[in-house]
């Protein structure tokens, strides 16, 4: 059982040249978490579920719950007084915050409901967050001062690095506070659960094929063959190779259709490609790090290779062509 310490307590303490700031900008995102989550349970009696009609800048049906969560970051952003800049899957544009003034010093990148495919049957979704210094909306991952997920599944769990580690904060239903319990998580070096989407594999470029087909052949010197988990949510499927080890693959469309992959690089790669090296994992496009990619837009996609340093690393092994 780890020391209980709240979300708030823990980044004021981190140590961090900024931590008084950047405990605010957090306990912000984590009350619109607990605003998001509430709804979440609720949305199927209060009509929240199902497509608002029309379609966002990556041209996906909106769901009227991603608008809706997109609000509540929206204003709890503008709370802190810090943030000048917000880029969001759900906006088009940067938005700039116009009451922030001379205080302003983070851009905040997010996707309020990561995953929303699943909203209409009751799976797993997520809020991505990352925070990065100024007000340029692109910046590579390398600028990120804060990056995390907010997972809602049987309990709401914070995920959250401050470049001092990764750490975990469970939602207590009872008493409405974030408290600690996943302390300095590691990803395994390697695991044996590989996750996909397969439907996509007659798309894929040759070294991605040939890679998962290494993966599901037996062997039982490597503990192969690997077991497959898709959920179709980036938070879903990260925090459970975060925890357990293995692999997740967007990777891109080499026949068209998607040569960048679908994943966002400012609000769902990045983010999730500190959250895993912190851990002591690597995230990849497969053949460069996700870290240092610039992006030319704010919504710029990129293919993502991320989970264990030595499932990663047999991956871009397979698409250099060394195996
Ligand atoms: P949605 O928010 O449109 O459901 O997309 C979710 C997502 O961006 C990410 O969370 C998943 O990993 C990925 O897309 C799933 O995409 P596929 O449905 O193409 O497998």
């Amino acid at each position: 059982m780890n020391e209980p310490i709240t979300l708030n307590e823990h980044v004021k303490r981190s140590g961090h040249a900024e931590a008084a700031e950047l405990a605010i900008v957090i306990t912000q995102l984590a009350v619109a978490g607990k605003i998001i989550a509430r709804e979440l349970a609720r949305a199927a009696l209060v009509g929240q579920l199902g497509t608002t009609g029309e379609t966002n800048v990556q041209g996906e049906p909106v769901k009227k719950l991603d608008i809706w969560a997109n609000d509540v970051v929206v204003r709890a952003m503008e709370e802190t007084g810090l943030v000048t800049t917000l880029v969001s899957e759900e906006m088009a544009e940067p938005l700039r915050l116009t009451k922030t003034g001379a205080h302003g010093r983070y851009v905040v990148c997010f996707d309020p409901v990561d995953g929303s495919s699943n909203l209409d049957v009751n799976g797993i979704v997520g809020t991505i967050f990352s925070l990065r210094k100024g007000r340029e909306t692109v910046q590579p991952g390398t600028a990120q001062v804060v990056a995390g997920y907010i997972m809602y599944g049987p309990a709401t769990l914070l995920v959250l690095t401050t470049g001092d580690g990764v750490d975990g904060f469970t939602l207590g239903p009872t008493i409405g506070e974030f408290v600690r319990s996943h302390h300095q998580i590691r990803i395994p070096a390697r695991g044996r659960v590989y996750s996909v989407n397969e439907g996509n594999s007659t798309k894929w470029e040759p070294g991605v094929r040939r890679y998962i087909e290494y993966l599901r052949a037996a062997d039982v010197a490597t503990g192969r063959p690997y077991t497959a988990r898709y959920v179709g949510s980036l938070v879903a499927d990260f925090h459970r190779t975060l925890l357990e080890g293995g692999v997740f693959l967007y990777p891109a469309d080499a026949m068209g259709g998607k040569p960048s992959g679908k994943l966002r690089l400012q609000y769902e790669a990045a983010p999730m490609a500190w959250l895993v090296e912190q851990a002591g994992g690597r995230a990849t496009t497969g053949r460069a790090r996700i870290m240092t990619i610039h992006p030319a837009t704010p919504h710029q996609r990129v293919p993502l290779i991320i989970g264990s340093p030595e499932d990663v690393a047999l991956a871009e092994d397979f698409i250099a062509g060394r195996k």
